[in-house]
């Protein structure tokens, strides 16, 4: 079965095309197998979300728009996951932000960073980070340390989607706001941020370009007042409630 097999009435259409794109990011070397796990645990959190973006949600994806814009340095972090399941929305975030994509996996080989770098590149990004490796963050086993020096070591601002928890706190220490994207609003990612966006990413990361782009012409003045009248506890409360809550 392929994606073009499963009928636009199927309740879960959406869900199960989005599986396929897991599965074939795993077939293509990019998705680890571990990302499989991930993937279906942030599925659990959607359901109780009702696979919508919540009204909490969409202010933070505008707050994370706001922080990417005044940013002097931005990256977006790219995972197995995230590459599987939004290349070419990551590119256009890049764009809209002008915010440089680095490669930053959890379980990092070479020929998955190559992958993955590729397969951006093969939807329209430029450059892309991570394989230099030159930097490190502080406090974190080797392997999952490597950065590049002048990507992910040199920004202000990072958004990190699905990212393990040790990691982005490691990366917060390192004094970055960071930007997360986490279905689980319990998550050490999603409470270490200063934007915790909990939303699917498929949602969220065209949901923040949305943002930016309706927000490119605003002024430094407006996007800080943004910034600063987003509460991520707030956020993160309102989150709990609506899957705690939900109305299914
Ligand atoms: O590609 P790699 O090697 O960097 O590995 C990536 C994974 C995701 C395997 C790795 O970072 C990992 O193990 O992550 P965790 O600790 O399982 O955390 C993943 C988090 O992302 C969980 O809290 C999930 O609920 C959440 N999540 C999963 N799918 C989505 C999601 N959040 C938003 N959108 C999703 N589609």
């Amino acid at each position: 079965m392929d994606e073009t097999d499963v009928p636009d009435s199927h309740p879960r259409h959406e869900s199960i095309l989005t599986r396929h794109r897991i599965e074939h990011g795993v077939d293509l070397g990019i998705t680890s197998r571990q990302g499989l796990i991930a993937h279906g645990r942030g599925e659990a959190y959607d359901y109780l979300l009702d696979e919508r973006t919540t009204e909490s949600a969409d202010r933070a994806e505008r707050a994370a728009a706001a922080h990417l814009l005044l940013a002097a340095h931005p990256v977006l972090s790219v995972n197995g996951n995230a590459a599987a399941l939004v290349p070419g929305e990551l590119v256009e975030l890049a764009d809209a932000t002008d915010a440089e994509l680095e490669v930053n996996l959890f379980n990092r080989t070479t020929e998955r960073m190559e992958r993955i770098a590729a397969h951006l590149r093969e939807h329209g990004a430029g450059e892309v980070k991570g394989l230099d490796a030159d930097g490190r963050i502080p406090g974190l086993d080797h392997e999952r340390a490597k950065v590049d020096a002048d990507g992910i070591g040199d920004a202000d601002v990072v958004l990190v989607p699905l990212e393990d928890g040790d990691r982005a706190e490691a990366l917060a220490e390192m004094g970055k706001t960071e930007l997360v994207i986490d279905l689980n609003p319990l998550s050490r990612s999603a409470r270490t941020a200063a934007v915790p966006i909990v939303d699917n990413i498929i949602r969220a990361v065209p949901g923040i370009t949305d943002h930016a782009r309706a927000l490119a012409d605003a002024s430094r003045d407006d996007l800080e007042t943004i910034v600063d009248e987003f509460d991520r506890e707030t956020a993160l409360d309102a989150a709990e409630d609506a899957i705690r809550s939900g109305d299914l």
